[in-house]
């Protein structure tokens, strides 16, 4: 189908629309619609039943009426939606600031991402592509799978449009992107970026000696890095950090916490909004490997009961020698959850919310 013709019926669609609203005199309808005056709304529509020949997602149509559709405002499509199904993933975004940004698709089977270089559909072309399938939510099985860095120009609106078919069994769609100045390799759901949300201190030049109490940590660090996960793989030699951060407990129940780190390590907690005294969880009075978790004496707390939302600070006191220094913070609690390190959650970036940078 010719271009022109897409958005011909992209248009017939919305003037279909307006016309039932105001024969009906609703509205709610309209609004939900996604249009450039919307971004991050997005519209997702799905066909069942439409293919059992291996055709190619490249020539397949994604037009007419679909068997159902409806409007999300996060980028992911319909799950498990039959064999033999498509659907089509689309709306439009808008540039929060001026940079090169990368956008991935994930699927299950075949999938295309094509991307405007305007407000304008006609104007979409691929950019990033499955071949077979991808694990939901897994940017990073297929070079294709992510686009090459795109300049976007900050307040302007783009096209977006993702296409994905499932052959068979399971199906899933999504859509991510990484925004200038954010941590590259770290796929964030489109419309949100990720906040650093941890703290390393380091003071250089201290010779070895118990992490806590050190005089050295009431004085200036030597340095400060934001970090997106608690974790640092490399302090340097000879040095005493702080690392801190917070964690919000996404469900009630029982939390444990975990310290990894060499050479020594206390990690201390408490519960946000008290003005109480840290009070020490875990620790390590000798050094671990990188990212091994559990397995010492004191490496990993008691249960910490925690409501949902419930949030609590968490510190590192650390000091490292010779030879190579890592720390870090991990937790586990209920339905499974295991985040080791822990990692910044994303937040929405919209245009607006981040004019201070
Ligand atoms: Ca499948
Ligand atoms: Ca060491």
């Amino acid at each position: 189908m010719e271009p022109t013709t897409v958005n011909r019926c992209i248009a017939h669609r919305f003037l279909l629309r307006l016309g039932l609203v105001l024969v009906v005199g609703g509205s709610a309808d309209a609004v939900d619609e996604p249009s450039p005056e919307r971004p991050f709304v997005f519209e997702r529509a799905v066909w069942h039943g439409v293919d059992d020949a291996p055709w190619s997602i490249d020539a397949a149509a994604f037009d007419g009426t679909p068997d159902r559709s409806e409007v999300v405002t996060s980028p992911v499509g319909f799950a498990d939606a039959g064999d033999g199904s498509r659907q089509r993933l689309r709306g439009w975004i808008e540039a929060p600031r001026t940079g090169a940004y990368r956008f991935s698709i994930a699927s299950d089977d075949d999938g295309v991402l094509l991307l405007s270089t305007s407000e304008d559909p006609a104007n979409g072309r691929p950019i990033a592509s499955v071949r077979g399938f991808t694990g939901r939510d897994e940017f990073d099985r297929q070079p294709t799978q992510t686009s090459r860095p795109i300049v976007l120009i900050k307040g302007r609106r783009y096209h977006l449009e993702a296409r994905q078919r499932n052959v068979d069994g399971t199906g899933h769609l999504s859509v991510a992107w990484q925004v200038p100045g954010g941590p590259s390799g770290i796929h964030v759901p489109i419309g949100m970026r990720l906040e650093p949300a941890f703290r390393l201190e380091v003071w250089n030049g201290i010779a070895r000696g118990e992490p806590y109490p050190l005089e050295v940590l009431q004085t200036p660090p030597t340095r400060v890095e934001d970090l997106y996960s608690m974790y640092s793989a490399d302090v340097g030699t000879n040095v005493a950090t702080r690392l801190r951060g917070r964690f919000r407990a996404p469900a009630s129940g029982p939390y444990r916490f975990q310290v990894t780190a060499d050479d020594l390590a206390t990690l201390r907690m408490r519960r946000s909004g008290e003005s109480g005294e840290w009070r020490s969880i875990a620790g390590l009075s000798s050094w671990t490997p990188p990212d091994v978790w559990t397995g010492r004496t004191g490496q990993v707390s008691e249960p910490v009961e925690l409501g949902e939302g419930g949030v609590v600070e968490l510190e590192v006191l650390h000091w490292q020698g010779a030879g190579p220094g890592h720390v870090g913070v991990g937790v586990s609690g209920p339905s499974g959850l295991d985040s080791r390190p822990l990692r910044a959650v994303s937040i929405p970036d919209r245009k607006g919310e981040s004019e201070t940078q």
